[in-house]
Parts: structure tokens; sequence; C-alpha cells
């Protein structure tokens, strides 16, 4: 089975199907990313005279092309437009939020990007859509594009979460259904250079698991920088991945609709956790469709931990 069919069979129509068909071509883009001369700023001219093309910018103009043509979309929203992109789909059932190419800065440096898309059901026009809730997502999704490009789905209706691997014909193919996460990982992610300006009380969550205080164990630190990567990590080894509040990002970096969202019913279908430290991710409403959040998730055990320290802090 491939995403299409298995997307399809949930009810989904063409949307994820569409994602996958985008995913696969930007796929294909990051690979040969070197030879085409796509990496750097847009709006440069190659060595062979053509213009070049962002990888974001090509990202996401491949997702609202091929989402764009599946009549069940009503509309896109996407980190790299301020506004909503709307569709003359009458009648369309969803509304897809999307980063299309997360962890640029890795781009250069060849290491994995990800693609992250919430979808939710059309109610309202395209931005009250977006807001709804985390808890009203009918999916979601990310494509990580790493040596395998792997497309992981979550679906509100469905435990556990699927699992596809990119194939040489450019089909997303079925390798794992019902994935779940292990209660409690060997691992912790986050940007550590932070931690001075974190509220103090991550500062000594982050000690308790270093010490083995949190089910005994030592944990280890890994950190990509790439949302999708550190993720996809944490979901097959367990463990937590935190980015706090800081100085400079009081309100977090991360996005809730685009980000948080996705991973956060991704994390719990896969029995995982997700708090934006004090509240569960997909209880927050959104009031602007690209509000930053702290994000904290993870394994259970850890995300609860973490939550009951920034609750009992006060
Ligand atoms: P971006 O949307 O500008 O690419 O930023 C999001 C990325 C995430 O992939 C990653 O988790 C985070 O930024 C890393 O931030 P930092 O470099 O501050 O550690
Ligand atoms: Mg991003």
């Amino acid at each position: 089975m491939n995403a299409k069919e298995f997307a399809a069979a949930a009810g989904l129509g063409e949307v994820i199907g569409a994602i996958a068909e985008a995913s696969a071509e930007i796929a294909t883009k990051i690979r040969l990313a070197g030879l085409s001369d796509i990496y750097g700023a847009a709006g440069a001219v190659n060595v062979q005279g053509e213009a070049q093309q962002k990888l974001d910018v090509f990202a996401n103009d491949v997702m609202i092309a091929k989402l764009g043509a599946v009549a069940e979309c009503a509309a896109i929203v996407s980190e790299e437009d301020d506004e909503p992109v709307v569709f003359d789909h009458p009648g369309a059932k969803f509304v897809a939020i999307f980063d299309p190419l997360d962890g640029s800065s890795n781009i250069d440096v060849n290491v994995n990007v990800g693609t992250i898309v919430s979808i939710q059901a059309v109610k309202g026009d395209a931005t009250a859509t977006a807001l709804q809730p985390g808890t009203a997502q009918v999916a979601a999704l990310y494509v990580v594009y790493g040596p395998s490009t792997v497309m992981v789905v979550a679906l509100a209706e469905k435990e556990g979460v699927a699992f596809f691997t990119l194939d040489d014909k450019g089909e997303f193919v079925l390798t794992a259904e019902g994935v779940k996460m292990p209660e409690q990982g060997p691992y912790y992610s986050t940007n550590e250079a932070n931690a001075a300006s974190w509220p103090a009380v991550y500062r000594e969550y982050v000690a308790t698991l270093v010490k083995g205080e949190l089910g005994g164990k030592a944990y280890g630190a890994r950190y990509i920088g790439s949302l999708v990567a550190d993720f996809h990590r944490t979901i097959l080894k367990g463990g937590v991945f935190l980015y706090p509040p800081t100085e400079k990002a009081p309100k977090g970096k991360l996005r809730l609709l685009y980000e948080a969202n996705p991973l956060a019913l991704i994390a719990e279908k896969a029995d995982g956790a997700a708090v934006n430290g004090r509240t569960r991710i997909l209880e927050v409403v959104a009031e602007q469709v690209h509000e930053r959040t702290p994000l904290i998730v993870g394994s259970k055990r850890e995300v609860e931990a973490l939550q009951q320290m920034v609750l009992k802090a006060g």
C-alpha cells in the first residue's frame, strides 16, 4: 500500500497523495541540490546561467501546485506565505497547513530537513479553519529527507502512526503501521546554548535527566537543529525534544500551527505527549496563523515530568 491509498481509505481523498507527490519532487531536488546549484540565495544566477530558486521556495511552490490540483483542498497556509492561498474548489473539505521545508539552515551542509503538514477540516474561511485547535486536526504528517526519505502519518481516528518509505519510482510505500514510541528514552534534544536564558525550571529539568534522576539512567544529548530529524529520532528511540522560551524568543521559536500541532498529534497517536510547558499543545487556541510556541514533545514519561515541574514552579 502507498501513502495515497492509505489516506484515501481514511476518507482524506487525494490530499495526502498530493503531498506525497510534492515530497517526492522535493526529495529529488534536495538529493541533486549540488548539481542543480540550488543552494544559497534566491534571485542569483547559477553557472549555467539559469535563475536559482532556493530550496524552500521550490518546496513551497511544488506543495501549492500539487494541492491546488486537488478538488478536496480548499486552501493552504504556509510558513512561506503571510496569507492563506485559497483555491477555487467549491465544497472542498480540507485545509493543509504546512512548513514546506523546515530546518533550512541545514540544507547547505547536507543535513536532514523536513516537510511538516497539519490537515484541518474546513470550518469557516481558510484562516478560521487553520486557527482551530490541534485537537480538531483530521491528520498530520511529516517527511524527513534523510539517507532514506520517510513520511510519517497520523490519523485522528487511528491509534499508532504509519511510516512510508520513498522508493526509486517516486512512491511512498507503507513500511510500518501502528507504530508507538518508547514510553521513556535515552536522549534529550535541545539547543543547550540557550540554557542561560531559559526559565530556571528548564535548566533544573535537564539537570535531572543528565543526573539520571528520572528513571535511574543518565540521559545523553542529541541535537541536529532540524526539528523533523530531531523529532524522528525521538519517536524511534524515545526521549524528549524541547525548545523552551528564551529571552530572545519569550513565546518560543517554533510555530504552533505547522510545527507544534502536527508533531503533537503524531506524538500522541504514538503514545507520546506534547506540551507548551503548562498546557497540552493540541488544546492551545491560536490567535494568529504564524504564532509561536514553546514545544516540549516526546515520550510520555519525560514530557509529563517536565509539565509537573513547570506547574509546580508556578
Ligand atoms: P526554520 O523554520 O527557520 O528552519 O526554524 C526552525 C528550526 C527547527 O527545524 C529547529 O528545531 C530549530 O529551528 C532550531 O533552532 P536553533 O537553531 O535556535 O536551535
Ligand atoms: Mg520551520
